[in-house]
């Protein structure tokens, strides 16, 4: 995760607030009294003051944007710690900073977007342009210029994470935590238990909803001040393009795979109805979300076993038993993810990235499991936060968060205001990119997994497992932000929250909850990235560059067999190429990014189709005679 100019939070991806990859957090103008670095205020938080510091010139535009830089430099790294603490040990004080610090943060963006504002008129040097529009959009969460908003807003954004991260309910007669309970559904295949265990994880977010209601309005009316229409609107105006034409371009990708998820969705339905029968699972209609072994039904991977294909051959492994079977812990997971890189010729992780870590839950207090990159310093001290557990779901998370890291380290010589991916779906696909490779039978045979490399009985296998985790998570990946776009813009009021969220999962998983919700219920709660505020269409995006990342790779690598089968372990070509792409940061817009890389400019859905054109003419192939699709059950 990284973050973007905001208060600092778990981290995902850098912007200046709340998110998921931690990497900068939001500029401040100052700090609590007594500790923290020694800080110069900036001038009043308004536009009027900035005017007044800064002339409206060319000159004058270039002196802000040096100074704004320097400042936020010199504060995102005190946030940063104060969030890693809060993050790896949640009590009320860690609690209390890092709302104190959020809303330091937050007022700093906002009057950095203000100032930013100024220079609209202005001629102004193409890279100062570039950095005046990320300061105007830099915010996830702004808050309005007025006395207490800023704290108000923080203080309900630390609560929402810190309620999602302790939450806790009981399952047979004693608390579990999400972790244990997603271990037990991933293998659990008693419908009554999965039900329970879906339907008991959504009990800690109903407290949620008045806060995110309240957050919701204020952080719209910080949005308007700056001049969006409302907080979707300013999340969907990261993408070097017009917020509306960016919501079209999402539309129009889903509109290209949509078809292949039908596909996989009427194929799964009917293995799952063979299973557990037509009261349990109906044979026509929405599939029941809590059989597919994941608490969000966002990756179907771990019911592989139910859906293997009966004809078209078996798989001749499990990657959680052969990490089990080779005695993996967390650490040699990561070390493992480690040597991936450094196959590809990138600087192994530096000390202190072993020493700061955390790399399992700490058995002593409460901490944010959900998993995040840092990039504390914005340049070494770069670390990840997981609750790891041996099996192939963080096998691939450890490779999805160093990606992060890797591309931090990469970018840490850019000015601070370029030190971020190219846009936040590139920074999630880094080591989603290189989980491709590092999934592949080929490269866990290298590496001494497996015994043997599987030979073409096994694509159909491997390529349905792929796409039980890679497909299945498109329209989740879409939906999160579908909904939070309707909850910003007001079309969806609080009292419509739920059944909102309900109906983007029928609309766009084709998915239904295992029995009614509860009235006070608040299901969008019970997923990390609403009550963390990390923006989700990164991910959507993440998980189609990473298909065009891996088919260039493979062709730069001289590859011409199927791309599914391809691995650019301890190709360092590929890796410099790679690097030139890390390395541009921000600095310019996205597209330039994703040429110097593949040589391609646009978001592209072929590669995705590549990957799993085997696949999608078996699918086809066992779904006939069956109706498919979900609205007119
Ligand atoms: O949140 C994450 C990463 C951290 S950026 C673990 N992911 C999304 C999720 O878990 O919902 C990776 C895949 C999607
Ligand atoms: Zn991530």
């Amino acid at each position: 995760m990284k973050r973007q100019l905001m208060a600092a939070v778990a981290v995902c991806a850098l912007s200046f607030t709340a998110g998921c990859a931690s990497t900068t957090p939001q500029p401040t103008e100052r700090y609590a009294d007594g500790g923290g670095p020694a800080v110069t205020p900036l001038p009043e938080n308004t536009a009027a003051s900035a005017a007044a510091a800064y002339p409206a010139t060319a000159e004058g535009a270039a002196a802000f944007v040096a100074e704004t830089e320097a400042k936020y430099a010199e504060l995102s790294e005190y946030a940063s710690r104060v969030a890693w603490t809060r993050a790896t040990n949640i009590t009320f004080d860690t609690m209390w900073l890092e709302a104190k610090v959020n809303a330091e943060m937050t007022e700093f963006g906002v009057q950095a977007a203000n100032g930013a504002a100024r220079f609209n008129d202005v001629e102004v040097a193409p890279d100062v342009r570039r950095k005046l529009n990320l300061l105007r959009q830099a915010l996830v969460l702004p808050a309005p210029n007025r006395p207490g908003a800023a704290d108000e807003l923080a203080q309900i954004t630390t609560r929402l994470d810190s309620t999602y991260s302790t939450g806790k309910f009981d399952f047979k007669g004693k608390p579990i935590t999400l972790d244990e309970a997603s271990l037990i559904l991933a293998d659990s295949r008693d419908p009554a238990e999965t039900k329970a265990l879906y339907e008991g994880w959504r009990t800690i977010s109903p407290v949620m909803r008045a806060d995110y209601a309240r957050m919701v309005a204020i952080a719209n009316e910080g949005a308007r001040e700056l001049g969006y229409a409302d907080t979707g609107a300013l999340w969907r105006s990261g993408y070097d393009m017009a917020p509306d034409a960016f919501a079209a371009e999402t539309d129009r990708l889903w509109a290209q795979v949509k078809p292949f998820y039908e596909n996989l969705h009427c194929y799964v339905r009917g293995r799952l109805n063979a299973k557990y029968g037509d009261a349990v699972q109906p044979d026509q209609g929405p599939i029941r979300a809590d059989l597919l072994g994941n608490m969000w039904s966002q990756q179907w991977g771990n019911i592989y076993d139910v859906v293997a294909p009966v004809e078209g051959g078996r798989s001749s492994y499990d990657l959680t038993e052969l990490l089990k079977t080779a005695d993996y812990d967390p650490l040699k997971m990561v070390k493992t993810g480690e040597n991936f890189y450094v196959s590809m010729g990138v600087a192994p992780l530096p000390q202190t990235f072993w020493e700061r870590s955390m790399i399992t839950r700490p058995r002593d207090r409460e901490v944010v499991c959900h998993a995040s990159a840092w990039d504390i310093d914005n340049a070494d001290d770069i670390r990840i936060k997981m609750c790891t557990n041996v099996n192939g779901d963080d096998f691939y998370t450890v490779h999805h968060e160093l990606g992060h890291n890797v591309y931090q380290r990469a970018y840490k010589n850019q000015p601070m205001l370029f030190r971020n991916g190219a846009n936040d779906g590139f920074h999630e696909a880094i080591g989603d990119f290189v989980g491709l490779s590092a999934l592949t039978p080929t490269y866990l045979n290298q590496i001494g997994l497996l015994q043997t490399t599987p030979g073409a009985e096994e694509d159909i296998p491997f390529l349905l497992k792929m796409a039980l985790d890679k497909i299945a998570f498109l329209p989740f990946g879409l939906m999160v932000d579908r909904w939070r776009w309707g909850v910003f813009s007001g079309e969806t009021t609080p009292e419509q929250y739920n059944a909102a969220w309900n109906a983007d999962m029928l609309r766009y998983q084709g998915l239904v909850p295992p029995g009614p919700r509860p009235a006070d219920a608040f299901d969008p709660g019970a997923k990390y990235h609403v009550p963390g505020n990390t923006p989700y269409t990164r991910y959507f995006l993440a998980h189609i560059y990473q298909f065009q990342f891996h088919r260039a790779a493979c062709q730069q690598a001289g590859w011409t067999g199927p791309l599914h089968r391809c691995s650019i372990y301890g190709n360092t070509e590929v890796g410099q190429r790679f690097n030139a792409m890390l390395e541009m940061g921000q600095s310019r817009p996205w597209p330039e990014a994703m040429q110097a890389f593949t040589g391609e400019t646009t978001n592209d859905a072929s590669a995705i189709a590549d990957y799993f054109a085997p696949l999608n003419t078996w699918l086809i192939e066992q779904n006939r005679g069956h109706g498919c699709g979900w609205s007119a059950a």
